[in-house]
């Protein structure tokens, strides 16, 4: 042990800590400018190594910052069933990240204590990194961190983060869940959606092809990797690959979800289907223009519902009831949730966001897509939901129709990565649909009508003076804000707005929608007003988010 512990602090000299920094594990993990980044990173692989032997199973880093500019870095920690980590993991991770380089031995001893972990037992990280510059020598960093504590690191290189995901819940099923290799991802993956497309009757080369803006990171690459595992069955044209913009920069998924337009560097024809994934390739978006040059944004609602819509006439051709559902945030388009709950008469539950939120709620259910209108989202089934697809699929005695059904749902479930949203995955999910469907993209866009919406945010001295209510929807604190928001919304037809303090920045959020973009507008404006004037805002009017 103290062998160990002198490891560590050597180690960590090397790793060292700038005095008074301080970083909180956030919503999505660290994420900062990468200049300050070295210390969590080394830091980090320490907690994942204890988090392992723990758990007595692999998990994962992944070093990436996702949609922030390629200056930024950041990490996420991965649990053994390739889920975001526990709570408490995340505590710790704060904990040492934040503990000055004199004070780093002692809380670590402190976690080894709190947790009773048995330092015997053998750890294993999994670890990936997106395209950043500064990601390679951060990946080295948390596997020093890992090897400081006697534990071992398989370095996945270049890979998106919903793979990694993936890796650890491969390794600690013993291969149930398929093979941890980024080839055993593609086979799972594309052998799936090539089955599911034999459904499709007839597509013609036009209805194969996608245009995929790969936001000049890691999953254009592994976009490219994937094609020849899909046997020409769907026909990719990849841009923002990286050769020459840069990462994130007027591209990928966030970029248009907030831009409400297209990415630079696209060849788009009216009419064209297109996506894009975001740096590490843990969302996506669907888009096109029409005759007119109109841009149509089809988001993570729009995908939900399609994907919702499609499991549940599946289920009803097999014959088989389950108890299903739509996971969304406040930020999900009132027409999206309308739609679901009263045409296609399902359940909708909403959760605050991040992603970590949704997962768990829809754990709840037999299956539940999650989706949040930012483009993040994946379908989870339960074990027993599995099993009763499984065990319809291998029955004799059912009928064709009934038989067609629950093959569709066995190939769907394996072309779905449930450990978290995965835009490749979702990307192959969703042609699968639209060619088994005979859809096209304008048509799909059609189901429902998005409510014009406006997101601002606003500079507050302390965004924690802001604190919500169901699912984010209502606040409770500051005195006042509350009725506010409710007298404004009263203004406008078909409203709804709310303030939520940034789980990502210094900010508070405001979210407005109505029937018209004007009202949408002026909305926002009004709320974010009283955030200003109730919350303590700071440096002059709020400000449109773009
Ligand atoms: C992070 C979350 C995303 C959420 C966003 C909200 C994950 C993997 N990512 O990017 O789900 O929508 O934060 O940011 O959980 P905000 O709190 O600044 O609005
Ligand atoms: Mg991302």
């Amino acid at each position: 042990m103290m062998a160990q512990f002198q490891e560590v602090s050597n180690q960590s000299s090397l790793h060292p800590k700038p005095a008074g920094y301080v970083l909180a594990y956030g919503t999505a993990g660290f994420r900062a400018n990468a200049k300050h980044l070295d210390h969590i990173m080394f830091r980090t692989g320490l907690v994942a190594a204890l988090c392992s032997k723990k758990t007595e199973a692999t998990v994962g880093v992944m070093v990436t910052a996702s949609h922030n500019p390629e200056e930024d870095n950041g990490l996420k920690m991965i649990g053994p069933m390739g889920e975001m980590v526990a709570p408490t993991w995340e505590g710790y991770a704060t904990l040492l990240a934040n503990a000055e380089q004199e004070d780093l031995l002692t809380a670590l001893k402190d976690i080894l204590e709190k947790e009773a972990i048995n330092m015997s037992q053998e750890a294993s990280v999994f670890v990936g990194k997106d395209t950043r510059s500064s990601s390679a020598s951060f990946s080295q960093a948390v596997m020093d961190g890992v090897s400081a504590l006697g534990g071992r690191s398989k370095d996945y290189g270049l890979v998106t983060t919903p793979q990694l995901h993936y890796m650890v819940r491969c390794q600690n099923t013993q291969g149930q869940y398929g093979e941890a290799t980024v080839e055993g991802y593609y086979k799972k993956l594309c052998q799936a959606f090539i089955h599911l497309t034999k459904n499709a009757s007839n597509c013609t080369d036009d209805q194969k092809h996608l245009s995929v803006d790969g936001a000049n990171g890691v999953g254009a690459l592994k976009v490219r990797e994937m094609e020849s595992h899909l046997k020409k069955e769907l026909h990719l044209s990849v841009f923002n690959d990286g050769t020459t913009g840069k990462l994130n920069h007027q591209c990928g998924a966030d970029f248009l979800k907030v831009q409400q337009k297209p990415p630079t560097g696209i060849k788009m024809n009216p009419g064209d289907r297109c996506c894009s994934l975001d740096g590490d390739a843990d969302r996506l978006v669907y888009y096109f223009t029409d005759s007119e040059g109109q841009f149509h944004l089809l988001d993570g609602d729009k995908i939900a519902t399609l994907i919702i819509i499609f499991m549940k006439e599946l289920l009803t051709q097999a014959g088989l009831n389950l108890n299903i559902a739509v996971v969304q945030t406040a930020y999900a388009n009132g027409s999206s949730t309308r739609y679901l709950e009263d045409t296609v008469k399902i359940t909708v539950k909403c959760t605050k966001t991040g992603v970590k939120h949704l997962h768990r709620a829809a754990q709840e259910f037999d299956i539940a897509v999650y989706f949040e209108a930012n483009g993040h989202g994946t379908v989870l089934f339960s074990e027993a939901a599995e099993q009763k697809i499984q065990q319809l699929a291998e029955n004799p005695s059912i009928n064709d129709e009934r038989k067609r059904a629950a093959l569709l749902l066995q190939h769907t479930i394996d072309v779905i990565n449930q450990t978290v949203g995965d835009g490749i995955s979702d990307m192959l999910l969703i042609e699968a649909i639209l060619a088994i469907k005979s859809m096209t993209i304008q048509q799909w866009d059609a189901i429902y009508s998005d409510l014009p919406n406006r997101q601002l945010k606003v500079k507050v001295s302390d965004r924690k003076i802001i604190v919500t209510t169901d699912a984010e929807r209502r606040a409770v604190s500051p005195d006042g804000l509350q009725e506010t928001i409710d007298s404004l919304v009263k203004k406008y037809k078909l409203a709804r707005a709310f303030a939520r303090p940034s789980g990502t920045e210094n900010i508070v959020r405001i979210y407005a929608e109505a029937e018209t973009q004007e009202s949408a507008d002026a909305l926002a404006h009004e709320v974010a007003l009283a955030v200003y004037n109730l919350a303590g805002g700071v440096g002059g009017e709020p400000k449109p988010l773009h």
